[in-house]
């Protein structure tokens, strides 16, 4: 297991469109696994494999309360086949874009069919933090960012820091968010 680098905003990768997996054999268990430490590292409640710079259709969740036992979840070629129409408004962050948080606007509930770890079809119909967190992942893996919900305004304001941080190279990363946390 290894915790990996997480890509940040500007990498033209996190615009990619990942391929999904045909079989889950032992290399897909191991991206499993790093992407398992990677995300328990951040800390975050979802990962997406492209956000470890693997172009894969692979997403790791756990929504579990901070007191509560640890609750892995992952979907292997994860797919929207319903959304509800009534939307919920949630404030959601990106590992991908550290420091930033903005309401958006969803589907309150989905329902997702996937592969599990077994390789088995699998479907789930998901409410509440894990419908937002499914709907998170299932956008990067189609290249879709949170900031592509909310205005074109806010989006090009945040783009804006990150691609001057970037420039100056000095990127704006989760460890800097980290160290101001521990204080
Ligand atoms: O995909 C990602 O970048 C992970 C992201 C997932 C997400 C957060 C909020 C709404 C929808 C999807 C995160 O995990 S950001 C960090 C975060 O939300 C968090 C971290 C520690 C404790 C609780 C929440
Ligand atoms: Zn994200």
């Amino acid at each position: 297991m290894a915790i990996r680098e997480i890509l940040i905003l500007p990498d033209k990768r996190l615009r990619l469109v990942s391929k999904p997996v045909e079989k889950v054999d032992a290399a897909t268990k191991k991206l499993v696994e790093d992407m398992f430490e990677t995300m328990y590292d951040a800390p975050g409640i979802g990962l997406a494999a492209i956000q470890i710079g693997e172009a894969k259709r692979v997403v790791t969740i756990d929504v579990s309360k901070e007191d509560d036992e640890e609750h892995r979840q992952v979907f292997i070629n994860p797919e929207i086949v319903a959304k509800t129409e009534d939307t919920n408004v949630h404030e959601e962050g990106c590992l991908s874009i550290p420091e930033y948080y903005e309401e958006v606007t969803r589907p309150a509930g989905v329902t997702v069919r996937y592969m599990d770890i077994d390789g088995k079809q699998q479907q789930i119909e998901a409410t509440g933090l894990l419908a937002t967190c499914l709907q998170h992942e299932i956008d990067h893996l189609n290249g879709v960012l949170f900031i592509d919900h909310i205005s074109k305004l806010k989006r090009d304001r945040v783009v804006k820091k990150f691609e001057k941080a970037a420039k100056l190279g000095k990127p704006i990363t989760r460890s800097s968010e980290k160290a101001e946390k521990a204080e």
